[in-house]
């Protein structure tokens, strides 16, 4: 049985200047003064998250990189989908600060020759650190351009050795609700799943990202590692992976059992193919105020129209 809780509010690591207002605001009504300044500490604005993320040394910046302008990192990282850390856009960045993400380790599992438990460090160790400046389209229908700091997928996959019945690689998020406090509501199926097809996980613009902006990736966009497959909606971009497995069949992912028929497998983005709710032909970019409108596949149709020829794309959605 779940038992429903209220988030825990961190005595530190509140970076949210919509919070510092409120809490401002809230001091500012009881004692009837707006106070300019404070000597007291109280008051002090939090630290910005920008400054938080330690730099990444040696990143090198990729041919694949789109040259839209990227969002600021302010936006970034504070609207986001976690629901380990709460439904709406404004938890994650409120209450991720309280995940340790150090140590960690990634389970490698299935049919692959080098299964164990790897330290993160030695999973990913000689793989070259890129910039990847990326298009990013939720299903929600608002978009971004993130710098994504990441190693190539298909990289860590050829030195894993996967055996020839590897079909799908399916990834797993961290369970642990007394950290990701969302976990003890039964909003999903957890631990968050995700899965591609090893075409998909093997194509060479799907990374696992350790970093945005030349730093340390924020912890509630998925610190410390996380899948960016820019094609698909932003939901199969699993975050804070614990497990990656290699089977021959198809993984049932987490937003499939919750919906399956607003969620399929593929969840390429396709402006063509509304969800059930609402349309998918256009999105709103953070930062934008008008709608522009949404490419085949995010705008990678000629890099990846490729892996799903002959492919019903109204069935496979
Ligand atoms: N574990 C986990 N991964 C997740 C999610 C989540 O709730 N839990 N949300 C997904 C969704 S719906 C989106 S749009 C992106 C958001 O990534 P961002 O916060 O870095 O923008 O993360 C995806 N990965
Ligand atoms: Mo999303």
């Amino acid at each position: 049985m779940l038992i429903k809780k209220p988030f825990n509010i961190p005595d530190s690591g509140i970076t949210e200047e919509s919070l510092f207002l409120s809490r401002r605001q809230l001091i500012q009504s009881v004692t009837g003064l707006v106070i300019a300044g404070t000597s007291t500490g109280l008051l002090a604005a939090p630290t910005p998250a920008a400054t938080t993320g330690r730099t990444l040394p040696n990143v090198r910046p990729s041919r694949l990189s789109t040259d839209v302008p990227p969002n600021r990192y302010e936006d970034v990282s504070t609207y986001n989908n976690f629901y380990e850390f709460g439904t709406s856009k404004e938890e994650p960045a409120l209450y991720a600060g309280q995940m340790r993400t150090q140590p960690w380790t990634v389970q490698i599992e299935g049919e692959v020759k080098k299964t164990g438990k790897y330290a993160l460090d030695d999973l990913l160790k000689s793989l070259v650190l890129e910039e990847r400046i990326y298009r990013f389209r939720c299903v929600e229908a608002w978009s971004m351009v993130v710098p994504w700091v990441g190693v190539s997928l298909q990289e860590l996959i050829k030195r894993l050795e996967p055996t020839s019945r590897a079909k799908y690689v399916e990834f797993t998020t961290l369970y642990d609700p007394a950290q990701m406090p969302g976990q003890q509501r039964a909003v999903l199926d957890w631990p968050y799943v995700e899965g591609l097809r090893i075409d998909e996980a093997t194509h060479p613009l799907s990374i696992l990202a350790v970093g945005m902006y030349g730093k340390v990736l924020p912890n509630q966009n998925g610190a410390p590692l996380r899948l960016i497959a820019p094609w698909k909606y932003g939901f199969k971009n699993i975050k804070s992976i614990v497990k990656i497995r290699f089977t021959e069949t198809q993984p049932t992912t987490t937003w499939m059992r919750a919906g399956p028929n607003e969620y399929g497998f593929f969840a390429n983005v396709n402006p063509e193919v509304d969800h059930p709710r609402w349309s998918q032909a256009k999105e709103r970019r953070l930062g934008e105020i008008f709608k522009q409108k949404t490419l085949p596949f995010n705008g990678y149709a000629d890099q990846v129209a490729g892996l799903y020829s002959g492919m019903d794309l109204r069935k496979y959605f």
